[in-house]
């Protein structure tokens, strides 16, 4: 098999994490002996457990002496929560380490340094567009400074959220809207505007996924090290404090924060949740950017950005959206409110393009998945 065939295998490992990692990166690690054979496959499964080269060393035990490991991310060279991964690989006697993407955390990176200069080979740029994909919430969070954004919407094939009237319930199947659990399971944080919270007085909250399990699966069992799937903070963007006390979102059954303006009058919002106090701002209201730096003060890595039309159209003009997951159902309305707010667009030369990724079949809906085109 090719490196990029290993490599691959490496990125599957590495998806497994998802959605328990959190504020750490998926990773996933695959070696072969001397003579080519995978003898051993790992991930990293939850913040503060052995890395992913450290679980498939231990699995390959004594084979991965001479032989090739391949990593999504490069090694750390840090001891943090856990040693330095390029020890323990040189430690191994592992002759080539292969790697997909460069740690971009300065505190973790220079692995593959140390690698190299203790004769070990080091092949980079693997299948590294692969493997920045599977880690963009971690790669976007260390990079940019502020939580990875996704906008999820569900809509007709017409574009539009709700009927003339505001009604908007089940426009999607209940495969997609399970499939919306999935992705707020993923998330660290939803943040939703004050008018779908007034519209349609949402829970915002998620049943989590079991963690992963497999043949090879590092995480420990419950109560014996993996420390419970962080709660999903919700999040509420409120600048004038009008979260009725009765809202679903402030039921305490996960944390919630609501966002206002500086000058709000929130002291009965502040009796019952936290409140963040944000500068004003046009069009939508608010700082948008000073909220994501604060989720990011909190270590919310992935955000998941959920109703309304005006705060995602105003998301999107900030340039504050990384991700774009659009449920449509093949239905029509013909009028009605649309899936997206004004976003900054007067003319088509100013249209925000995006490159699609994926398109999943939901049920009798159809899930597509887009990035804005690099710059
Ligand atoms: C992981 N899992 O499999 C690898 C990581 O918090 P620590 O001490 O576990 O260190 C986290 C840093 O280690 C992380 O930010 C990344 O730079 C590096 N590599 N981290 O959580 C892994 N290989
Ligand atoms: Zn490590």
């Amino acid at each position: 098999m090719t490196d990029q065939a290993h490599m691959r295998r490496a990125i599957e490992l590495a998806a497994r994490g998802r959605g328990t990692t959190s504020p750490n990166p998926v990773v996933g690690c695959v070696v072969l002996d001397a003579s080519g054979q995978v003898v051993g496959e790992g991930f990293h499964a939850y913040a503060g457990g052995p890395h992913a080269e450290v679980v498939a060393l231990r699995a390959a035990g004594e084979r991965a002496r001479g032989g090739t490991a391949y990593v999504t991310l490069e090694p750390c060279d840090h001891t943090g929560r856990t040693g330095p991964c390029s020890l323990a690989l040189l430690e191994a006697g592992v002759a080539r380490v292969v790697v997909a993407v460069s740690d971009p955390n300065p505190a973790a990176a220079g692995g593959a340094d140390r690698l190299r200069r203790h004769g070990v080979a080091v092949a980079t740029g693997v299948l590294t567009g692969e493997a920045e994909r599977g880690n963009a919430e971690w790669l976007t969070s260390v990079r940019l400074g502020r939580p990875h954004v996704t906008w999820k919407y569900a809509a007709t094939l017409d574009g539009r959220s709700a009927a003339a009237d505001g009604t908007s319930q089940w426009i999607t199947s209940p495969e997609s809207r399970a499939d919306v659990h999935r992705l707020r399971g993923e998330a660290d944080a939803i943040v939703a505007g004050i008018g779908t919270v007034l519209a349609d007085d949402p829970r915002l909250t998620v049943r989590r996924p079991p963690a992963p399990s497999a043949g090879e699966d590092p995480a420990p069992p419950a109560g014996q090290g993996a420390p419970a799937a962080r709660p999903l903070l919700r999040v509420v963007v409120d600048s004038d404090a009008r979260t009725p006390p009765a809202a679903r979102v402030l039921d305490g059954r996960a944390p919630t924060l609501v966002a206002v303006a500086a000058d709000a009058d929130a002291g009965a919002l502040a009796a019952r949740t936290e409140v963040v106090r944000l500068a004003r701002r046009r069009p939508y209201g608010l700082d948008l950017a000073g909220l994501l730096a604060e989720l990011h003060r909190r270590q919310i890595v992935s955000v998941l950005l959920e109703g309304g039309p005006t705060l995602a159209g105003s998301f999107l003009k900030e340039g504050l959206i990384d991700r774009v997951v659009g449920y449509l159902a093949p239905a029509l309305l013909g009028a009605g409110p649309a899936a997206l707010g004004p976003a900054g667009v007067a003319t088509i030369a100013e249209t925000h393009r995006l490159e699609f990724e994926d398109v999943t079949p939901t049920g009798p809906d159809l899930r597509l998945t887009a990035r804005p085109v690099p710059l």
